[in-house]
């Protein structure tokens, strides 16, 4: 298992972002594999599907599947996460938000376009960060995730906009709500960002600040899936911040928590970090 040492989690302080090479044995890798091939059979309530039943172009992404997905369920309990997120965030503990699921078949066009996720979802806080695990090989010219070093330092709170403007989009109901200042055009003016990234391997992973810009190519491959698990942590300074264009897996009236206070609520927010 890994385990973070004092310059990873000062890189992550700084730079918003790191790898962890090797994070997770190639048995959750497997077994996480296995979960991606059959929601791509029988999507979820929260799938996003470009291309239903394609073998190439087609963009895919499940999420919230930890309550009724035993694989998921097991990796946000048993594998290093929880213990991994609170320890780059100098939290004293993880509660779990969600899983989230991001495929890309060969050939897929579409990009995870520049973007910041905190505006995505019902919290504020330093705290809250996500570890994005690398199911399949995936590099930085392909379709590896890339991030503006330090912009989670920024200040800044953009606008949650749907991904491509597509008006078809499901996530078209809830994003783009927001008020906020739009996501600069990074992609057309690369060389003014300190732009960072890695190639991954199976079972490494990327664990990033939920303030700080990034995006994902699309997968040019002609012949290889690019799968990822992104499982997203909420740490101690985070707060319950339900409003107009938040993510709508979970909502104010399902939870025992007001605007402002902790995320408590353990049956939505479990704190998987310390057990017991
Ligand atoms: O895998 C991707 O394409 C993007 C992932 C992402 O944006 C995230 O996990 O927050």
């Amino acid at each position: 298992m890994a385990l973070l040492n004092e310059d990873q989690i000062q890189a992550y302080q700084d730079d918003g972002v790191i790898v962890i090479r090797n994070a997770v044995d190639s048995t959750w890798v497997e077994k996480l594999l296995k979960v991606a091939e059959q929601q791509l059979k029988t999507p979820g309530k929260w799938a996003n599907d470009g291309s239903p039943g394609a073998d190439t172009n087609r963009m895919f992404t499940d999420r919230y599947m930890w309550q009724s997905v035993e694989p998921i369920r097991d990796y946000v309990f048993n594998s290093p996460c929880a213990e991994l997120a609170a320890t780059a965030m100098q939290s004293e503990s993880a509660r779990f938000y969600f899983d989230h699921l991001l495929v890309k078949e060969p050939g897929t066009v579409s990009i995870t376009p520049w973007h910041q996720d905190i505006p995505y979802w019902p919290f504020l806080g330093k705290q809250v960060c996500s570890i994005w695990l690398a199911l399949t090989p995936a590099t930085i010219a392909g379709s590896a995730m890339e991030f503006v070093r330090g912009s989670h330092n920024d200040n800044k709170y953009y606008q949650a906009e749907v991904f491509g403007k597509r008006e078809d989009h499901p996530n078209s109901a809830w994003t783009g709500k927001s008020q906020a200042e739009p996501v600069p055009d990074i992609q057309a003016n690369r060389a003014d960002y300190d732009i960072i990234g890695w190639d991954v391997e199976p079972g490494d992973a990327v664990l990033f600040s939920s303030w700080i810009l990034h995006w994902a190519g699309g997968n040019q491959s002609q012949t290889s899936r690019r799968a990822a698990l992104s499982t997203r942590w909420l740490g101690d300074d985070a707060i319950w911040h339900p409003h107009s264009g938040a993510d709508p897996t979970v909502n104010p009236e399902d939870v025992s928590v007001a605007p402002g206070q902790a995320p408590t609520d353990d049956r939505f927010f479990p704190k998987v970090w310390p057990t017991g």
